[in-house]
């Protein structure tokens, strides 16, 4: 890993972002792929590790990895933004770790779907959630009780069970390192990453639903007393190219990005260039449903100056990115519509 693979944002415990020349590629390289923990990185033995699952099933059983090795597996590119990406640029600069633009990644996923493994423990029928624990713990001051806190997320059960929802083995085709999750993680396509868990070390099948402190103390949009839990990703757009800062010549210039929603797809992204009207881009065709589209649309520079360019993506539930994401306190789901400044000569 060499330093212009990453964007560090802390070490201990290692958070770090995506650069932003890495954004232009389509499939995020590996190493360059963004880092987000609570805690400290266990190391798993891949050869005896173990994910027991209990709770309100028939038969509660363990599964080893080389068990689910040998499951049918399946492949999907999919896109992952930490929910506390952009919590920089709000006002106020809400508390928590402080991510610029680079805490989101698109990869591909190899895994056993969820589903699969859970349909051998036969699931109670009033079953709400399927708690999932990392392996990771640590202290928190804010806690509710004494002792360490683990990293452990429940998903409503219709997630858990959705076909697309995995036990992931492999990153772009690769066994998942230890920063992103090994032996073996959760993805779960359009949530924003933390219900991703990593590290996985128990499913318990819950019938009320976890209340647990990254469930209700993180991960939730707090304004005083109204919180609202964060789940799926905000429809949001980036402009790639042209960078921010970019010397342009009048004439014609390609503006290209990226679009991607948790709540439906992409249906449309528009482009503005200085005080203009907003513009349709052209969509490339989709290659998997979880992944983000590209975009693009050649604007005309009609003038010398500094020119503000800016993209707004609309999804099929009809949501459009705000000019301003509602602030909240602990700075989720900024999917605000951001800008791009460029220079442009004669
Ligand atoms: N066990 C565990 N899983 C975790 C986390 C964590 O701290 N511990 N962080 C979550 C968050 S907030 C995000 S955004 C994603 C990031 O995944 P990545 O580091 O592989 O990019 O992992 C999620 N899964
Ligand atoms: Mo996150």
């Amino acid at each position: 890993m060499s330093s212009d693979d990453l964007e560090i944002i802390g070490f201990d415990p290692l958070n770090a972002e995506t650069p932003q020349s890495r954004l232009a590629e389509s499939i995020t390289p590996p190493e360059s792929v963004y880092v987000r923990t609570n805690f400290g990185v266990p190391r798993l033995d891949a050869d005896h590790h173990e994910i027991q699952i209990d709770g309100a099933v028939a038969a509660p059983f363990a599964i080893d990895v080389s068990e689910l090795r040998q499951m049918p597996r399946i492949s999907y590119a999919n896109t992952m933004e930490c929910a506390g990406n952009d919590r920089l640029s709000m006002r106020p600069v809400p508390r928590g770790e402080p991510w610029k633009g680079g805490a989101i990644s698109t990869t591909s996923w190899t895994g056993v779907p969820l589903r699969d493994v859970l349909a051998r423990a036969s699931i109670a029928d009033d079953a709400v959630e399927i708690l999932v624990e990392g392996a990771d713990c640590g202290e928190r001051a804010d806690a509710d009780g004494k002792g360490p806190v683990r990293f452990a997320r429940a998903l409503p059960i219709a997630d858990a069970l959705a076909p697309q929802t995995l036990l992931a083995l492999e990153m772009n085709g690769a066994p998942l390192t230890p920063v992103h999750g090994a032996p073996v993680r959760l993805v779960v396509p359009g949530w924003y990453g933390m219900a991703s868990v990593k590290w996985v070390t128990r499913l318990s099948v819950l019938t009320t639903p976890y209340a647990g402190y990254f469930q209700t103390r993180r991960y939730v949009y707090k304004q005083g007393a109204l919180i609202e839990p964060v789940r799926r990703m905000r429809v949001k757009s980036i402009i790639v190219a042209p960078a921010d800062g970019v010397v342009a010549n009048m004439g014609t210039l390609r503006v290209w990005g990226w679009a991607w929603s948790g709540d439906g797809t992409i249906e449309r992204v528009e482009v503005a260039a200085g005080d203009g009207a907003w513009q349709p881009a052209t969509l490339d065709a989709r290659t998997s449903s979880h992944s983000w589209v590209r975009w693009q649309r050649e604007i005309t520079l009609e003038r010398p100056g500094r020119l503000v360019l800016r993209s707004r993506a609309i999804d099929s539930s009809g949501a459009a990115q705000p000019d301003v994401a509602a602030w909240n306190e602990l700075g989720y789901g900024n999917n605000a519509i951001q800008a791009t400044i460029i220079d442009v000569r004669r």
